[in-house]
């Protein structure tokens, strides 16, 4: 029998993602484990990226191809390389039928008709932070097709609606490598250990906290914002909470999910719809959120309402702690009020309303 002092001699390890995804799946009695085998896939190609990321250094692997992903953004030597791992891993593990990237304009077809999901995947996001050591994340999401298995997928299966979504999660490649998903039924977190080659329940169960004092957005584009969200802002700095802003998505969110915060990406002049891709950005983390109890918003309606319409499109995006993302909500629903028109992001484009408003606020010019 062990003596009480052992086990602190030999603190157990603790979950593996692997025994976590089984044990979750023995839940469900009709579940056939493919879900499963998915999320596995999908795991092995995050251990991949995290060990090419931490030897970019090392083996040439930083800096730009010198091409341009399908949204016109230069696309870095490590957005390739990922892109490909998980295709590759996709392809073959047999679940998926198509997947949607950030870096390919068109549904690619897996080759595995008789795959019952969709995987919609930002293979690694915020590569522009890969050449100074800063964090960077994979973003998935994951649909079951509607058409019949056995059939090539079409648009119909990749452009759900966010509330179809499977499952969702992200892999963090930060100061350690995590993953953190959802099936639905909560947030749960799982650690790197780089010396056992294994993702460790760290984080089960993230509640990310009511309210907050982060907030979190690209200062540099201020006097490209809304009225709304400058308020809104103005207020933050009022109140003396605390800016951060990595420029790495899964960096930011992860970092507000955990202690508390707000996210925005409004829409600019420059970006009318926003700069973030629904399906592979808006819809996963949305999901993510609403599991761990925030808010996901475009400024008009829930992210997860919102109806895709193309693969690739974009959308504003203001996420976090639910008391954060309602303050905000309520300076638009003045600004529409005062205003007496919808709010729509296309308001933003040049001739669309909010340049209408905007001549309108103007201060009058005398007459004479
Ligand atoms: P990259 O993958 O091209 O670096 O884009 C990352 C991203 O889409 C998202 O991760 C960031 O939050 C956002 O762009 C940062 O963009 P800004 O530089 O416009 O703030």
């Amino acid at each position: 029998m062990e003596s009480a002092s052992i086990p602190s001699l030999a603190l157990p390890v603790g979950v593996t993602l692997d025994r976590y995804i089984m044990h979750k799946q023995s839940s469900f009695p009709f579940a056939t484990g493919e879900l499963s085998q998915l999320l596995r896939d999908i795991a092995l190609a995050g251990k991949i990226i995290h060990r090419e990321v931490n030897r970019a250094g090392l083996i040439d692997l930083t800096g730009g191809m010198g091409s341009q992903n399908v949204q016109g953004e230069s696309q870095q030597k490590l957005d390739v390389i990922a892109n490909i791992r998980f295709k590759r891993a996709l392809k073959n593990g047999g679940e998926a039928c198509a997947i949607i990237s950030e870096e390919e304009e068109d549904i690619i077809y897996t080759g595995n008709q008789n795959g019952k999901y969709i995987v919609a995947i930002d293979p690694l996001d915020g590569s522009s932070n890969i050449d100074v050591n800063v964090s960077i994340g994979t973003i998935f999401s994951i649909y079951r097709r509607v058409t019949p298995v056995g059939t090539l997928p079409t648009m119909v299966d990749c452009l759900q609606s966010g509330r179809k979504q499977v499952a969702a999660g992200y892999i963090l490649y930060g100061s350690s490598t995590m993953l953190v998903y959802s099936t639905g039924c909560g947030v749960n977190g799982f650690t790197y250990d780089n010396s056992l080659g294994e993702f460790i329940l760290s984080h089960p169960d993230i509640t990310s906290p009511k309210d907050g004092s982060i907030y979190s957005c690209n200062d540099g584009n201020w006097e490209l914002y809304d009225e709304s969200v400058k308020a809104y802002l103005t207020d933050c700095r009022r109140k003396q909470y605390t800016a951060r802003y990595i420029g790495s998505l899964v960096g930011d969110f992860h970092r507000n999910l955990l202690k508390g915060g707000i996210y925005l990406y409004p829409p600019t002049v420059k970006s009318p719809q926003g700069k973030l891709r629904l399906l592979y950005e808006g819809f996963p983390l949305a999901f993510l959120a609403e599991q761990a109890g925030c808010i996901a918003t475009d400024g008009t309606q829930p992210v997860l309402d919102i109806d895709p319409h193309s693969l690739h499109q974009r959308t504003p995006l203001y996420i976090g702690a639910p008391v954060m993302v309602q303050a905000l909500s309520r300076m638009f629903q003045v600004s529409r009020s005062k205003f007496q028109v919808g709010f729509a992001t296309s308001n933003l484009e040049p001739g669309g309303l909010a340049e209408t408003w905007n001549r309108r606020a103007a201060p009058l010019k005398p007459e004479t």
